[in-house]
């Protein structure tokens, strides 16, 4: 059975998503982040980096969660949430979640801890939150722009585990000065996602009570 180390909301929520969608029986196992038990040294026997998520599937441990979302949808090809290999549609799908993990949440990950750049430098934190907000911004327009010519989900008619992993960014992208749902075709999106029983299950067991996103 699979194992998810997660704390509410973080960046456990799009693997969670992934379980839940894919159908597969799995074990939740809660890191205590208010303790700061990801910087355990049991925890970071799992993972290094000291940060959620990890996977266990087994003897292997995958950390990353686009990672986890990749290994999760090649496992599980029934699920169809990603395109078949090699195709172009594959191609995009890559794209869109390296964009996704490497650009809107990297930015994201700034704007919420605009302190870890800064160090000690207090007056640039305003500096620093604001410039990754309108990073995060104007790739939120990016995505937008696509829906509105491509949607309704990231590729096309199809959904995928990239349109999940969407909803997780945007969830932490709600206290934004433009935020997602600003954006006519990403709340289209997020509308649709939130409605899915999957969505609602994994934020559910993470003891998510109000609107997902
Ligand atoms: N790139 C990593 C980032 C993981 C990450 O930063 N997780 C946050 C929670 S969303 C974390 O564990 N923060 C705790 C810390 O930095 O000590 C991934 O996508 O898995």
């Amino acid at each position: 059975m699979y194992k998810l180390y997660y704390y509410p909301e973080n960046a456990n929520a799009a693997p969670h998503m992934i379980l839940e969608e894919i159908g597969e029986s799995y074990e939740l196992m809660f890191v205590d982040r208010a303790k700061n038990a990801q910087k355990s040294p049991e925890y970071l026997e799992i993972n290094p980096n000291g940060r959620i998520p990890a996977l266990e599937d087994g003897d292997l441990i995958v950390n990353e969660a686009a990672a986890i979302v990749l290994h999760l949808v090649d496992k599980h090809p029934q699920a169809g949430l990603a395109p078949k290999f090699g195709t172009p549609d594959r191609a995009k799908f890559y794209q869109w979640l390296i964009f996704l993990t490497n650009s809107l949440q990297e930015e994201l990950m700034v704007w919420q801890y605009p302190e870890r750049v800064s160090g000690d430098d207090a007056a640039a934190i305003d500096v620093i939150r604001r410039g990754a907000e309108a990073r995060a911004s104007n790739f939120l327009d990016v995505i937008e722009d696509h829906l509105g010519a491509n949607g309704p989900f990231v590729l096309g008619n199809k959904l995928s585990a990239v349109d999940f992993y969407l909803v997780m960014l945007a969830r932490w992208a709600r206290p934004m000065a433009n935020p997602p749902r600003s954006r006519p075709h990403v709340a289209k999106l997020l509308d649709r996602m939130t409605a899915l029983p999957a969505v609602r299950r994994a934020y559910e067991r993470e003891g998510v009570t109000d609107e997902i996103c």
